[in-house]
């Protein structure tokens, strides 16, 4: 009697997984074709940005390949940017060091995680209150940054993610989650930024690319990207497949990159030196409104004199 009411029990669990997730599937199309990302596209093409030259490159290049680097000090000619995100990014260090090193001594700490992805110590992760006076949110909103994404999306984008990473080496051992290829689960319509902010060479786990990978472009057909699809494939048979192809960004401190992440990635893969870098992620209204969770929530009165995208961006 008891085995059977676990079974059943076991049974509908599943079939209410199976209805959850097709539910999931299909609040993402609906809110992709005709529901949020419809008047996200309206809003953006009521209103577009004017692109600089250095704008349109990126975007032409992230158009062809799915990413793009530039300097930030091109991007962003504002020394004083610079500076206080390098000022923010010592002090990030300076604590994660002094943290990592008592948790060796088997300490406490106050590192922050994320389970599955425990190689990376990130300054937010999740459920952090941001207001304007955070330089990671203030990057993400950026207009620089922002008009790109909302061109490169052809819509007025969410900001979903905000968080600088620390990625410590470890031993040459198995890579993990990110560290292999894989798509990013979070939309079809997805543009990442990473701002190195210690140089990286082939020992701090450089950002690694498959160019023209994202869907849409000529690699879509590979395991193709997919709400709540298979997003991890055999990585050998990837490999094998693509990897002659792939790109990777070793690259001086202070480098930008676009990419959209729905191509696919991997990643910090430290055995040297440990790597740091900032990163925000731009997605559409349908991915926020079925498939991911923004990691922070806006501090109240933050929005007061934002231009109307960065509002929505927050919104
Ligand atoms: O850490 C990396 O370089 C890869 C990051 C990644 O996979 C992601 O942000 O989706």
């Amino acid at each position: 009697m008891h085995r059977k009411r676990t079974r059943l029990a076991a049974r509908a669990h599943r079939v209410a997984s199976a209805l959850e997730r097709r539910g999931v599937i299909a609040t993402y199309e609906l809110q992709d074709r005709v529901l949020g990302n419809r008047r996200a596209r309206r809003r953006y093409s009521q209103q577009p940005p004017a692109l600089d030259a250095p704008q349109r490159e990126i975007l032409g290049c992230l158009r062809d390949e799915g990413y793009a680097v530039v300097p930030f000090s091109e991007l962003v000619p504002d020394p004083q940017a610079w500076r206080d995100l390098e000022a923010e990014a010592a002090t990030f260090v300076s604590d994660t060091e002094r943290e990592l090193a008592r948790e060796q001594e088997g300490g406490e700490t106050a590192l922050r995680r994320r389970p599955g992805k425990e190689f990376v110590v990130r300054k937010y992760a999740y459920e952090v209150e941001l207001g304007l006076d955070d330089p990671w949110l203030r990057l993400g909103l950026n207009p620089r940054l922002l008009d790109i994404a909302n061109t490169y999306l052809g819509m007025w984008a969410k900001l979903e993610y905000v968080d600088v990473w620390y990625t410590p080496p470890v031993d040459r051992s198995e890579r993990q989650s990110s560290q292999r290829w894989h798509r990013d689960f979070n939309d079809r319509h997805l543009l990442k930024a990473f701002l190195y902010l210690v140089d990286v060479d082939d020992d701090s786990g450089p950002f690694e690319y498959v160019p023209r990978s994202a869907p849409g472009s000529e690699l879509d057909h590979l395991w193709p990207w997919r709400p709540l699809g298979d997003n991890y494939p055999p990585e050998e048979e990837l490999a094998a497949k693509v990897e002659d192809r792939a790109v990777s960004f070793t690259a001086p401190r202070g480098t930008l990159i676009f990419c959209n992440t729905s191509g696919f990635h991997r990643g910090g893969f430290a055995v040297g030196k440990p790597r740091v870098l900032a990163t925000v992620t731009y997605s559409s209204p349908a991915s926020l409104a079925s498939l991911t969770e923004r990691n922070f929530s806006v501090r109240p009165g933050s929005v007061n004199g934002l231009g109307a995208e960065q509002r929505y961006a927050l919104s």
